[in-house]
């Protein structure tokens, strides 16, 4: 790591340049950025542009990614003249910073073995299964490690680059789990905040962890380290006593002379946005044409997931089929949608996963489908927001099963949706979102018999209960949305007194 006092070399963006390592206060870095986002992917996309025009220009065409990142962060980076650092999404050269609607964005570059090895390996085949109960076995491999702590320690330079003096830095999420404690290292005067988007496993599965140490040195190296959950903040408060010792007391602990605060922030959506394209005419008028397309089913049953196997997809079919076989629904009254969004295709257990999903749908149509009505129709597409705003105004009942999930957006997407149109929600018990939608059918994904009766109990359910039951959890929604997920992680972060 850079060391401390005299120089260091960095080789951000391609370019060699000097920078000295005693930051030297605000003269020094006046005109870089207080406020940093740094991220694995950049919130936006690139444009393929093959016109000749654009080839000409040797121009890159980016357009934003809407996430509910972004969405909550947006107004915090104009006003604060912020920079996001993260991937464009391709391997290769990174192009050179640039700015879209007030954001400077700073690219990071990933060769195509660090795709493979930081990216689908450490991160996606290794830490992404253990924190999630290890439901699929993790792979562990040193070169993947390697490239992990390579990978992020070109993040931390560029954030301590980029930074101004006394700034804030937050770090988001398990690829970046190492950057904290590296970037503190560069530049001790920032103020650093992570927060982890995935679940925090307890200390026996977190031991299995080669690099365990480096990693919970490398979180402990932020100020403020943001969880989705309680349960998952003091999984990581008994880690670090359990691992290094380090006495805590409610949510801080003390960590070499600093104090380190562990705590939830469930995050949240756009509840607006949602709102607002729900009650869109072009999209009721895009959800009734649904319906019809699905022959005017009684029941619309809808799964919305990325095509992951903490998601518990292939649990949510097999109920289904099982409610068919034994009558208690049947085709064409019930069909269910199941949207898959592809992802991670090049890791080993989701092309599995695509096969075993597309085995049970195959296996439900052919029992229980009829020409022209199937009996599960399966989309393994990606969508835009208002197609998804369509589809979830067009379903009665959501099924959201993961076997673990630290929140589940699309579970609060759902809710949002409904307006005053009822609609039930089954909910796993393992998605962070049952913490705080208490009005879903809540289930327990592994006992198919608990998730067959929920299924039922939210297909019967009575038009006024449920409304009931959306109308609370809606207000909830409106009362913690993304907005104010992101603005109580700042607050938090900004009110340590140490510095
Ligand atoms: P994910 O595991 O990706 O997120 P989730 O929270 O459900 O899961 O978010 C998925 C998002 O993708 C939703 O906003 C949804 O609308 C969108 N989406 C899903 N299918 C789509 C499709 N076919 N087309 C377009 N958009 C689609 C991780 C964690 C979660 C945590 C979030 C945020 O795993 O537990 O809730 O980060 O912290």
């Amino acid at each position: 790591m850079g060391g401390a006092g005299g120089e260091r070399i960095s080789r951000l963006k391609g370019r060699v340049e000097i920078i000295r390592s005693d930051y030297g206060g605000e003269q020094t870095l006046a005109g870089k950025s207080p406020f940093v986002v740094v991220a694995n992917r950049l919130p936006v996309d690139e444009v393929t542009d093959d016109t000749p025009a654009a080839r000409m220009s040797g121009g890159r065409r980016w357009r934003p990614s809407p996430g509910g990142l972004v969405t909550a962060l947006h107004p915090v980076l104009v006003e604060h003249k912020g920079t996001w650092i993260g991937w464009s999404g391709t391997a290769g050269d990174a192009p050179e910073p640039f700015e879209m609607d007030g954001i400077t964005l700073v690219p990071m570059a990933l060769s195509d073995d660090e795709v493979e090895r930081y990216y689908e390996g450490q991160s996606n085949a290794t830490i992404w299964p253990l924190y999630h109960d290890a439901v699929e076995p993790p792979v562990f491999r040193r070169r993947w490690r390697d490239a992990y702590r390579e990978v992020n320690r070109r993040y931390a330079e560029a954030a301590a680059e980029v930074a101004a003096y006394r700034a804030t830095v937050w770090v988001q999420d398990y690829q970046l789990q190492l950057v904290p404690a590296m970037l503190r290292e560069l530049r001790p005067d920032l103020r650093i905040g992570f927060f982890l988007h995935i679940p925090f496993p307890p200390i026996e599965l977190f031991m299995q962890l080669p690099q365990r140490t480096e990693v919970l040195r490398g979180l402990l190296g932020a100020d403020l380290v943001g969880f989705q959950q309680r349960l998952a903040a003091q999984n990581f408060l008994r880690l670090a006593r359990h691992l290094l010792g380090t006495p805590y007391s409610g949510s801080t602990l003390e960590y070499e002379g600093r104090k380190v605060k562990a705590e939830a922030f469930p995050i949240s959506i756009d509840v607006a946005e949602m709102q607002r394209l729900a009650d869109n005419p072009l999209v009721r008028e895009r959800a009734a044409q649904i319906r019809a397309e699905l022959g005017d089913p009684k029941t619309v049953i809808l799964g919305v997931d990325r095509l992951d196997y903490t998601k518990g997809i292939e649990h949510r079919l097999k109920a289904f089929r099982e409610l068919l076989g034994e009558g208690r629904l049947s085709v064409p009254e019930a069909v269910m949608v199941q949207v898959a969004t592809p992802s991670r295709e090049r890791v080993e257990h989701y092309q599995a996963l695509r096969v075993k999903v597309e085995r049970e749908v195959g296996r439900i149509n052919g029992d229980f489908g009829r020409v022209g009505v199937p009996a599960v129709h399966y989309l393994h597409q990606s969508y835009s927001r208002s197609e998804l705003a369509a589809l979830y105004c067009a379903a009665d009942v959501m099924m959201v099963t993961p076997l673990r999930d630290g929140m589940n957006l699309v579970a609060k997407e759902y809710v949002a949706a409904r307006a005053e149109h009822g609609g039930a929600l089954v909910l796993s018990e393992f998605a962070g979102a049952a913490g705080e939608l208490r009005q879903a059918f809540l289930c327990n994904p592994h006992d198919l018999d608990g998730v067959k009766d929920a299924l039922i109990r939210a297909v019967n359910v009575d038009p006024a209960e449920a409304r009931r039951r959306m109308g609370i959890m809606q207000r909830h929604l409106r009362r913690h949305d993304v907005a104010a997920w992101a603005s109580d992680f700042l607050r938090s972060l900004g009110d340590l007194d140490d510095h």
